[in-house]
């Protein structure tokens, strides 16, 4: 160690004066590591191995994995600069409490006093004003050991029926959307079947910059004579190599599958056989989309005729294809439909089930998948259980040893307990692993209420700026800090490995749940050792469950380099494709390869309904948002990382030239963007790849950068996703003088 230089990193903090921090050991390049731990990237549902190079109990570099087959050594910008977070100077080593007088309003506490206080405001709170006045929000983010846990945790230990997750911002229509049709929720396909699709259609997913990896399986099928459709409101960089191009209006989705369908019914360019055999459902849609002709098609969507007709005539008369979709369909009062409409034009194909022939919603954070199956969801158990159903209530409650009569019914969603807090049924709220101030909707209202609760105290290993109004805040860990598995977009369940202790006072985010238990005296069913313990009792509650984890062991993770769910017995090696025929499937039981009692699959009537806020003279733009390559969700990590920082110091807003014209705008002129409930000021990026109806705004920023001040709380009714991806708003230049 002694003679290793010292490196400084400097940080541009976009908030505040420049940030200079020093690490105690070199980076990468010259210092032998102790050692190399084989694990994964924390960031996005991609969930790329890479081997952490660990020295002196810090990571100080990464080494490529070449063996992990998903991402073979290859790492987008983030997975490469993720290492830097862990020393850095912000990492949570201490519980802290408010406290006006301090400096930054925290001071540091005794872990064991912060967890008492934190169990006698539950039980205060609790005894006072019922059990569900206590609110849990928690995250996909967390291994899905942990997500287990806490819905353990809200079910058992505080028998509350307000828990949330923030995938509710993110997966929930894709979810609803195929449990709807499929009647399962996972992408239907690993990506080798990208491999050998004939056409590829990509619907509002940002592949280059939110799924970068996924890119090259892209790309690969292309240099095998693939053509890629896209379709998004701008031209992304997936778009900029694709063969069609469709510039969608944002929120009309349904509309162009629903014409798509039009087109393939009036030539015929279906699969009877599968329809007629493995489907139910198609006359009600056949006679639905006969209004969608080209002609209304492209007049809803924004898209030319000659657009959709092309479109149509590729993905009908393909022999192989793959689907695939992201928040650009399904950030909407309406995301579930649009899912259902994306499934339609699958099933009607018949291309679904087989080799080179598949579909997908690429499931965002790094857990999104595994975090939306075991039990933190607001109406769900483990196993991909509901809540709401006797016999299911009735199992799971067998393995917790506990009455089912005590299981909590369902709650409501992440959004719906802000409004409870509003109406002062919430009471004290924990959050873990959410930044609900960034990320929500309309966060204006968001802040209103966190200034409203009684009691709120926030686990994370950054002050994020929700934490900001904590009254605890519990020092939680790093993924290198732990270890447990991850679900990633494929369906694969891997295992992340634990490379470095946590420092200071920080603990694993599971041992502060227990420690909350425990001072509760509620620590029954909470007394778990290790993730290993919690991973082999949520085998056991999935098992029979449509998510069905019971055949996997870590042994197993490690030796096959993951496993894909259902893997329901020891000899079991896993699914990769569902719905081949041959697959095992507790619900169909061999009637058919779909996971509904006779095995077929649904076509649901999608019909269109506009977007919740629409243009009008006031408010004459769309803003739709979205996300950057090197930033990451609400940004608390990504906007520590020096590099990616430089790469994207602050939001600006895209328009297309004609706008900036009609507005007086120059590229990087200051501009305010103002919706009925917000707005902001942020440099224009005036740039040919948007369509001209539109601006485009990236949500990593909090504070007055937050784009979430101008976007709108309605919700898909079904999912209770918000409407991410469509509000109106007005845009004008500020004068110098004026910012
Ligand atoms: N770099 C980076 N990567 C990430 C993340 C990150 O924050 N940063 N987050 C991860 C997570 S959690 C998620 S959910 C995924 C998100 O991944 P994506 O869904 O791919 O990303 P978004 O930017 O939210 O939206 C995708 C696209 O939808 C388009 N769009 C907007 N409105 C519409 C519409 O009405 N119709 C259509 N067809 N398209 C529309 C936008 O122009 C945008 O290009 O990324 C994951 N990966
Ligand atoms: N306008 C707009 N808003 C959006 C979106 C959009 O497209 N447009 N996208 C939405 C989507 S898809 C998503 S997924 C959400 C994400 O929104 P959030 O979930 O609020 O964003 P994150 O940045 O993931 O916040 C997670 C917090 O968890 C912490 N964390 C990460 N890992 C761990 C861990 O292992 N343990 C603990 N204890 N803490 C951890 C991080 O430090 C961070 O503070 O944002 C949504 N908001
Ligand atoms: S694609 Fe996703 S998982 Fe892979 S390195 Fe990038 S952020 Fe990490
Ligand atoms: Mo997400």
């Amino acid at each position: 160690m002694a003679n290793v230089p010292l490196e400084s990193i400097t940080t541009k903090d976009p908030f505040g004066p420049t940030l200079a921090y020093t690490r105690g050991v070199r980076l990468d390049t010259g210092v032998e590591p102790d050692k190399l731990v084989k694990t994964h990237c924390c960031f996005c549902g991609q969930q790329c191995g890479i081997q952490l190079k660990v020295k002196d109990n810090e990571v100080i570099g990464f080494e490529p994995w070449y063996e992990f087959p998903f991402n073979r050594g290859k790492l987008c910008p983030k997975g490469v600069k993720r290492y830097l977070q862990g020393a850095h100077p912000d990492r949570l080593l201490h519980a802290y409490q408010r406290d006006a007088s301090a400096s930054g309003g925290f001071k540091a506490m005794d872990y064991d006093q912060a967890i008492r206080r934190v169990a006698n405001e539950i039980e205060r709170i609790q005894t006072e004003y019922g059990r569900d006045a206590f609110s849990l929000l928690s995250g996909a983010s967390l291994t899905t050991e942990k997500t287990y846990l806490m819905g353990k945790f809200a079910h058992m230990c505080l028998r509350t029926a307000n828990i949330d997750y923030n995938g509710r911002l993110c997966m929930v229509s894709a979810a609803a959307g195929n449990k709807k049709a499929f009647g399962i929720d996972r992408a239907a396909n690993p990506w080798n079947d990208i491999l050998g699709a004939e056409i590829i259609w990509i619907s509002g997913a940002n592949v280059a910059e939110c799924a970068p990896i996924t890119t090259d399986y892209v790309w690969q099928a292309r240099e095998h004579g693939a053509k890629i459709i896209v379709v998004d409101p701008r031209i992304t960089p997936i778009a900029r190599t694709c063969d069609l191009f469709l510039p969608i209006k944002p929120g009309r989705d349904i509309a162009l599958f629903n014409g798509i369908l039009h087109l393939m019914i009036e030539n015929d360019w279906l699969d009877h056989d599968f329809i007629d055999n493995h489907t139910v459902g198609f006359d009600a849609v056949a006679e639905h989309v006969q209004q969608w002709t080209p002609q209304k098609t492209a007049v809803v969507t924004g898209i030319a005729e000659k657009g959709i007709r092309q479109a149509a005539e590729w993905w009908g008369m393909a022999s192989t294809s793959f689907l695939m979709h992201a928040r650009g369909i399904e950030h909407h009062s309406h995301g579930v439909q649009n899912v259902m409409g994306a499934i339609n034009i699958v099933l009607a194909s018949g291309r679904i089930g087989r080799e080179n022939c598949g579909y997908a919603t690429i499931t965002g954070q790094g857990n999104g998948q595994g975090g939306r199956e075991h039990g933190q969801k607001c109406d769900q158990l483990p196993g991909a259980r509901d809540l709401g159903n006797p016999e299911h209530r009735a199992y799971v409650a067998g393995i917790w040893d506990m009455n089912p009569d005590d299981l909590p019914q369902p709650g409501v969603d992440a959004y719906e307990i802000f409004r409870k807090v509003d109406q002062g049924e919430i009471k004290g709220l924990l959050s873990i692993c959410f930044n609900p101030l960034v990320s929500l909707p309309d966060n204006n209202f968001v802040r209103a209420q966190l200034e409203k609760l009684d009691f709120y105290v926030a686990i994370d290993f950054f002050l994020n700026e929700t934490a900001r109004y904590a009254d605890i805040v519990l020092p939680g860990s790093l993924h290198e800090e732990d270890e447990g598995t991850v679900t990633t977009a494929e369906g694969r369940v891997i295992k992340i490995n634990k490379a470095v202790d946590c420092p200071g006072e920080a603990r694993e985010d599971w041992v502060i749940i227990q420690d909350i238990a425990k001072a509760l005296g509620r620590e029954k069913g909470l007394t778990f050792n290790s993730p290993a313990e919690m991973f082999a009792e949520l085998g056991q509650a999935s098992k029979g469950g449509v998510a069905d984890y019971s055949g996997i062991t870590y042994e197993k993770l490690e030796a096959q380099n993951g496993v894909f769910w259902p893997c329901p017995d020891a000899e079991h090696t896993g699914t990769p494709r569902l719905f081949e025929p041959e697959s095992w499937n507790p619900v169909a039981q061999g009637k058919g390869p779909f996971y509904f009692p006779d095995g077929k699959a649904r076509f649901n009537v999608a019909p269109y309904t506009p977007p919740t806020e629409d243009v009008d003279d006031e408010y004459p733009l769309i803003l739709t948002t979205g996300r950057v390559v090197s930033q990451f969700l609400s940004g608390t990590q990504t906007r520590r990382i020096g590099p990616l920082v430089d790469n994207y110091p602050e939001p600006r807003i895209e328009m297309h030239p004609t706008l900036a014209e009609k507005l007086g705008v120059n590229d990087g002129d200051w501009v305010t963007a103002e919706s009925r409930r917000g707005s902001t000021t942020l440099q224009a990026l005036v740039v040919r790849t948007i369509r001209p109806d539109t601006i485009f705004i990236p949500y990593h920023w909090p504070g007055r950068k937050s784009a979430n001040q101008l976007t709108i709380s309605a919700q898909d009714p079904i999912s209770k996703i918000p409407e991410y991806k469509v509000c109106a708003v007005r845009v004008r230049k500020v004068a110098d003088d004026e910012r």
